[in-house]
């Protein structure tokens, strides 16, 4: 049996009822075999592929907090320090009633790869909890935020391990989060980022994500001859990706025709309102369907139906698993030319497939929706120099990481004969310098 068939099997065997996991680690050692093949005897005798798939240590625990009516509630909270061989570790927490220990795995196991390619010293972690942030309190939120750091902060520093948000954590619970760090510790560091502009945090983190994903589309389409204006968009999710990635979109002077959330989608055929959405998402945290109600031109849709809607590219931003097959077949069967996951693993691997064998440009999240963790990368490092660079500063340094991630993706695709695949691409390039740094470590 090959090195990678049987690294697979011992990762199922070795993770039973963790799915997501397995999934992406099947996407990642799939791409991976003409890289594992051309070193087989080098990397077998390191157990290299075994040493990768283990995180280096997963913390599970207790969060109680006391809700408004003066009940406890318990939640479980956990972080996953996945691999730290080219920096401490660094990735989200994710706060959703859905988390569970296979699910941050996945994400934790996918950010070593993508904070690789961003080229910056990080390596790969991330955390998360069952907590559900809607419909509660800020005090609510606030009483779960500094329960689960009073056991996080044990685990991380600005050295050692370093937060920041995804979904459901957005500046209120980091906010939070980094009060209690503080409290606890008595130490003023970066120890999270995505904090607000008052206490250490960065200029265009907020916009990062989606803004670095319309820069990595921008440069696939213009490399593969398309220009991205006057492109019609769709776009799923409508929290804080969907939103940067909307704006950029509009800026970039295409048009972005749909929004969605997990209880239905908005059709806005001359174009979402981004004003409207940031008042409804992030201010009054409410429903799309306020948004449908303000806006004269938006059709709501219960469930979901996003990728129904004839469009020249895709941009799946909410969760993962979220583009199936079925909606594969129904963007090349509209036109669709590319599709870029702003989420982390939207779209199956039946689909991804289904895409590329149809010749639909597709960017893999972890090149796609780096520039969040890229920026907060230039968030520690303006922590450590205690200095605060401008918007255009960071924004000009974003854009260049993005055009960069692209092309060494599209390099590196090449150089083991899949161009066009930056799939392949992007797990090879980010997989390179990890295995390097592993090696010249030594048994760790
Ligand atoms: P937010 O919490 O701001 O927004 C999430 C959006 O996705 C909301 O519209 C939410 O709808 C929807 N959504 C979440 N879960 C589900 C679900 N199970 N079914 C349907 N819709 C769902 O999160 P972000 O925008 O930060 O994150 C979105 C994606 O981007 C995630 O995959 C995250 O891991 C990834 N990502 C985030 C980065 C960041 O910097 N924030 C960086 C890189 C990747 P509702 O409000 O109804 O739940
Ligand atoms: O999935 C991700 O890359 C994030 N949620 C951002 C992580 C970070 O540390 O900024």
């Amino acid at each position: 049996m090959s090195y990678v068939d049987e690294v697979l099997e011992r990762v199922i065997a070795k993770n039973p009822a963790e799915p997501e996991f397995h999934q992406a680690v099947k996407e990642v050692l799939e791409s991976l075999r003409p890289v594992i093949e051309a070193n087989e005897a080098k990397y077998r005798k390191e157990a290299l592929l075994e040493r990768l798939t283990e995180p280096d240590r997963q913390f599970k625990f207790r969060v109680p907090w006391v809700d408004d009516k003066g009940q406890v509630q318990v939640n479980t909270g956990y972080r996953v320090q996945f691999n730290n061989s080219i920096g401490p570790y660094k990735g989200g927490l994710r706060l959703h009633p859905s988390v569970n220990l296979g699910i941050i795995k996945f994400l934790g196991f996918e950010q070593i790869f993508k904070n690789s390619l961003t080229g910056l010293p990080i390596g790969g972690g991330k955390g998360g909890s069952d907590f559900d942030p809607k419909g509660k309190s800020d005090r609510e939120v606030m009483a779960f935020c500094q329960s689960f750091m009073t056991e996080l902060c044990k685990y991380i520093g600005a050295d050692t391990d370093v937060p920041a948000g995804d979904i459901g954590t957005g500046a209120r619970e980091i906010g939070y989060m980094f009060g209690q760090y503080k409290k606890i510790r008595s130490v003023y560091e970066g120890v999270l980022t995505g904090k607000g502009l008052s206490y250490g945090g960065s200029l265009a983190r907020t916009e990062a994500t989606g803004y670095g994903l319309l820069y990595l589309t921008e440069e696939m389409l213009k490399c593969n001859g398309h220009d991205i204006k006057d492109k019609v968009i769709c776009i799923s999710g409508s929290g804080n990706v969907a939103i940067y990635a909307t704006q950029k979109a509009q800026q970039l002077g295409a048009k972005v025709v749909t929004v969605s959330d997990s209880t239905g989608w908005v059709y806005d055929p001359e174009g979402i309102d981004v004003a409207l959405l940031k008042e409804v998402k992030e201010i009054k945290r409410a429903r799309l369907t306020e948004y449908a109600a303000a806006r004269p031109s938006a059709q709501y849709h219960e469930g979901r139906g996003v990728w129904t809607v004839k469009c020249d590219v895709a941009l799946p931003c909410a969760t993962q698993n979220e583009l199936l097959l079925e909606d594969a077949k129904e963007l090349v069967a509209n036109g669709c030319i590319a599709v870029a996951e702003g989420a982390n693993m939207p779209t199956t691997l039946e689909a991804t497939e289904y895409l590329q064998e149809n010749h639909v440009l597709f960017a893999p999240g972890k090149a796609a929706n780096a520039g969040g963790v890229a920026t907060s990368a230039l968030e520690m490092s303006q922590n450590s120099e205690r200095l605060s660079w401008t918007f255009e500063e960071v924004d000009g340094k974003l854009k260049n990481i993005m055009v960069n991630i692209f092309h060494n993706l599209d390099d590196a695709a090449k150089r083991y004969g899949k161009e066009g695949d930056y799939v392949a691409g992007a797990n090879i390039a980010g997989f390179e310098k990890v295995a390097d740094a592993m090696i010249a470590q030594g048994v760790v």
